[in-house]
């Protein structure tokens, strides 16, 4: 996985700047906005494109072969396509062009009159359903998590004992599970069980360190889900995703701003420490919504967001470690 490119990191600077501009100027179209947020970015795609032209000429009868072969092999391989498909959740491998480029529009009513996140203890199914399961508005479910065992024996020592001690648990979460290492020094899930227990338990003079995967692995995740439920409050007929994603790491910076090329709603349960979450309303919603939501979730809570929807980043404060298990429904 690599960090943030400098493509990224302008677009970035760029989409703010815009932002700042257009709320400074209130009653302004959204749709202007977005035209000219992609006209920028296409224009950047544009000039990173052009010289590679000259390459195109080979490029097209290679991959033409190589879809031909791609199709046979995808329809050998139908299921376990569609379950790798369904677990690319996060755009890190992508960049913010390419995600700005093909999220869908915003209404940016929904978040019109949104002041703050809230905050809601013992929710009803019904009223999860009415307001939050599917409109996109960010909500914090408090004490969700109440009766589950992961409180208790989630830690850094039992992820590592768990992919440590199942026969090629390691090794196949390496090969097929996505990682993130949100630009701290780790590729693999195996670099990060054999980092120094100093580090690990972030000793003083260690460096802090965040770090997120797919529990793709079979074996791994049968035995997690001892460990915790499905929410409470999600609709009855509403699936889960058959994968989980934790987020583990020490106080600072945790996901840097981006949005997900995801087509469901995520929850994300706070299992140890705090954690903030930045939401960022999509460049057409300035003047309309506010700048930036901000939401701290503690312990215990379950963080409801729609990533493919809301430009997101994540901020461990002060405290425990954070670990977090979450996932898509439907
Ligand atoms: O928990 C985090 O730090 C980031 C998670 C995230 O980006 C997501 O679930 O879409
Ligand atoms: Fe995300």
């Amino acid at each position: 996985m690599s960090a943030v490119t400098k493509e990224d990191a302008a677009l970035e600077e760029l989409f703010m700047q815009l932002k700042k501009e257009f709320v400074s100027k209130k009653k302004v179209d959204p749709k202007t906005v977005r035209a000219r947020f992609l006209a920028h970015v296409k224009q950047g795609q544009k000039s990173k494109f052009t010289y590679k032209r000259v390459g195109v000429f080979v490029l097209v009868p290679v991959l033409s072969i190589l879809v031909v072969a791609a199709a046979v092999v995808a329809a050998a391989y139908k299921n376990e396509l569609i379950e790798f498909v369904q677990g690319q959740k996060c755009v890190v491998e992508n960049n913010l062009i390419v995600s700005e480029l093909t999220r869908p529009v915003f209404n940016c009513e929904l978040c019109r009159n949104m002041d703050r996140i809230e905050r809601i203890a013992n929710i009803s199914r019904q009223e999860f359903l009415e307001k939050y399961a599917y409109t996109t508005v960010p909500v914090v479910i408090t004490g969700a998590t109440d009766s589950w065992k992961a409180l208790d024996t989630f830690n850094y020592k039992y992820f590592k004992k768990l992919y440590t001690s199942m026969t090629g648990g390691m090794k196949e979460m390496s090969e097929a599970c996505q990682f993130f290492n949100w630009g701290y020094p780790f590729e693999t899930l195996e670099e990060v069980f054999n980092m120094t227990d100093a580090r690990a338990k972030l000793e003083p003079g260690e460096d802090s360190w965040y770090i997120g995967w797919s529990n793709c692995h079979t074996e791994t995740a049968r035995e997690l889900r001892k460990n915790y439920e499905r929410p409470y409050f999600l609709p009855e007929e509403s699936e889960s995703s058959r994968l989980d994603w934790i987020f583990m790491g020490w106080p600072g910076p945790g996901a840097f701003l981006h949005i997900d090329g995801v087509s469901r709603p995520s929850w994300q349960a706070q299992i140890s420490g705090r954690k903030k979450w930045t939401y960022v309303p999509v460049p057409e919603c300035a003047g309309i919504c506010k700048d930036k939501y901000e939401a701290i979730v503690e312990k215990g809570d379950i963080i409801i967001f729609d990533s493919n929807q809301w430009y997101h980043a994540t901020f461990v404060m002060p405290g425990e470690i954070s670990i977090t298990i979450g996932s898509e429904y439907d």
